[in-house]
């Protein structure tokens, strides 16, 4: 791409396995983060082409700077990283600040003129935030042979950001729902911890990070002492799946002072998240 960020290769978050096993099969398969020759052959071009998905995992180097991983057992860190993935620096500078001015202009179109942050959700879980659904954000054309899976390329629309994320990390044939967009006050706005509703959506919650850092939290839901962190900053892409996914809750602290990762405290600017979901299907379903 045109500016000094170059965006990640879904190859560097892929574990050499041998043959592209179930999302249930790799759980065991999952030792080690490879960078072999093969995984870089120039025959590959990045993009997800089916087997991509399962064998996906945070490499090491960004798991040691972005995860808080000291309440939980050494031996479920793996199962952790691949079913948390993040991204950091997936956005562009150029494109952050068009998803940005796209997301703004959506909440204010969906909600009127004035700003208005509602104190909580329905099941008072979001404090101090706006959101909307971005339901015309879902259909942006493939971009032409050409460049596909050039990850080089600078997207120009939020369906084109969308689609790029859908086709190099995800299997092709999934559907999605319509994404949404959420708006979090600086200071108070936060989500407490929740698991996403299990018939609204699949096995896939995914998020675009916007305009400040996030510390996210989750939470064992049946053994709380089990909980880990992660920093999601400005600009990275990350999802959640499977077992965490289905047996953490996540959350983001509301507390200024809670707002912290390995000790530091990250200040609680306005931060907007486009959310992106799986739709549920059956054969996706993989229970809890
Ligand atoms: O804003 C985020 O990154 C997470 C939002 C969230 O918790 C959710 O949509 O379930």
């Amino acid at each position: 791409m045109p500016t000094a960020t170059a965006l990640p290769s879904v190859l560097q978050y892929t574990q050499k396995i041998s043959s592209a096993p179930s999302a249930h099969a790799t759980k065991s398969l999952i030792s080690h983060y490879s960078t072999s020759a093969a995984e870089h052959s120039p025959t590959n071009d990045g993009a997800n082409h089916g087997s991509t998905y399962a064998t996906l995992t945070t490499p090491p180097a960004i798991v040691a700077t972005h995860f808080d991983l000291s309440k939980i057992p050494t031996a479920e860190h793996a199962q952790i990283t691949r079913d948390f993935i993040i991204v950091p620096n997936y956005l562009s500078p150029q494109e952050h600040d068009m998803m940005v001015e796209a997301a703004t202009k959506k909440l204010k179109r969906a909600l009127g003129k004035q700003v208005r942050y509602e104190d909580g959700h329905f099941d008072g879980v979001i404090t101090r935030y706006r959101e909307c659904s971005a339901s015309d954000w879902g259909g942006a054309p493939p971009a032409p042979a050409s460049v596909q899976g050039a990850e080089q390329k600078e997207r120009q629309t939020p369906g084109e950001v969308l689609q790029a994320i859908k086709s190099h990390y995800f299997p092709q044939d999934w559907k999605w729902v319509a994404p949404h967009i959420l708006e979090l006050e600086a200071g108070k706005g936060g989500i407490k911890p929740h698991v996403d509703h299990l018939e609204a959506s699949g096995q896939v919650v995914a998020g675009l990070c916007l305009g400040s850092t996030a510390v996210m939290e989750l939470i064992h839901d049946k053994e709380p002492s089990k909980s880990f962190r992660v920093l999601l900053p400005k600009g990275c892409f990350y999802f959640q799946r499977d077992s965490v996914r289905y047996q953490y809750k996540h959350g983001i602290p509301i507390e200024p002072e809670d707002h912290q990762f390995k000790g530091t405290v990250y200040p609680k600017e306005k931060r907007i998240s486009v959310m992106l979901r799986n739709a549920l299907e059956p054969a996706h379903h993989n229970g809890h």
